[in-house]
């Protein structure tokens, strides 16, 4: 008797415990993506009353971008963000998402994460991890110093690079692939160590992009994801109604997230404009030659990836 009243208690005592959490961020503070991390900590705060805190911490400042994924795998840190194509080493899947050329909008990207998101949690699962919510970079266009007529243009010079896919685009186009975190990328225009690069137009407002650089072409060459992921362990061992109420939170911060990004691209494309940042599309000849070389891309990954990429991309032309 005594026994079953002490279990009773101590279960009483576990569903009222506080549980604390941490989440690592490689991107700035001010970036949407930071601001929505707020949000859903808060979110998740408020519905379970205090039940599971998590304390952000963007810009680096608890694990380099880089370390996050290992970080929570090892459960050193509970949740983690990242930019999903850079883990297509170990989870080729996570690729989908910078493959050039293949998303042309925002309803696009959702049908890709829809039929993407199945084979990526369980990619993630299978590392001991537990896919939260993801959110894209507004579309990613072309940077540089100099106008551009053709691609041959890009031939020899400095490419900054971001994660292993514009890695490979850098060497496609005879490009060196300069690798720079998204919060040096101004200081490495300004240094001349880097004369081009692919990103988003709020990546560029960012980071003041206009004092070093005056071309942007709009491609949409493609929209890539940052996600966030908790350590599965981690999230088992909380209670099934926090666990709820985290999923729930992660829902509403992915939606948010998609309309963020989405109101932030013609924001900051229309920044770029009033700060002198020539904005025009790419010539003719050089996007024909640009998309042949997405294609050669494409096929590249579905080479390596084989089944999961038909997974994803049969039905994604199918309900086109
Ligand atoms: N900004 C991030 C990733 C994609 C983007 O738009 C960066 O440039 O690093």
């Amino acid at each position: 008797m005594k026994m079953i009243f002490l279990a009773a208690l101590c279960a009483a005592t576990v569903s009222h415990a506080q549980t604390r959490w941490n989440l690592a961020s490689g991107y700035s503070a001010e970036s949407f993506h930071s601001e929505n991390l707020g949000w859903f900590a808060q979110a998740v705060a408020q519905s379970s009353q205090g039940r599971l805190s998590i304390a952000v911490h963007p810009a680096g400042s608890m694990l380099k971008l880089a370390e996050i994924p290992a970080a929570v795998e090892a459960r050193r840190v509970e949740i983690g963000e990242t930019i999903m194509s850079n883990l297509v080493g170990q989870m080729p899947v996570t690729g989908a998402d910078s493959i050039p050329f293949v998303v042309k909008g925002y309803s696009d990207a959702q049908r890709l994460w829809s039929l993407q998101r199945p084979l990526v949690q369980a990619a993630f699962a299978r590392r001991g991890l537990k896919v939260l919510y993801a959110v894209p970079w507004p579309p990613q266009g072309l940077y540089a110093r100099k106008p551009l007529s053709r691609l041959l243009d890009l031939k020899g010079s400095a490419m900054r690079s971001y994660n292993p896919a514009t890695v490979r685009l850098a060497e496609m186009l005879g490009a060196r692939a300069v690798p720079v975190p998204m919060a040096q990328v101004n200081a490495a225009l300004a240094s001349g160590s880097v004369d081009s690069m692919i990103t988003s137009a709020v990546t560029g407002v960012e980071n003041k992009v206009w004092t070093s650089v005056q071309h942007y072409y709009p491609i949409n060459a493609w929209f890539p994801k940052n996600i966030v992921f908790a350590n599965l362990a981690a999230f088992d061992s909380l209670a099934l109604t926090e666990q709820g109420l985290l999923m729930e939170a992660a829902r509403q911060a992915e939606e948010r997230g998609w309309r963020l990004s989405q109101a932030q691209e013609a924001e900051a494309t229309a920044e770029l404009r009033r700060q002198g940042v020539q904005v025009e599309p790419l010539p003719v000849e050089f996007e024909q030659a640009f998309k042949r070389m997405g294609e050669r891309f494409s096929i590249e990954w579905l080479r390596t990836v084989g089944n999961e990429a038909n997974q994803i991309f049969i039905p994604y032309y199918a309900t086109r």
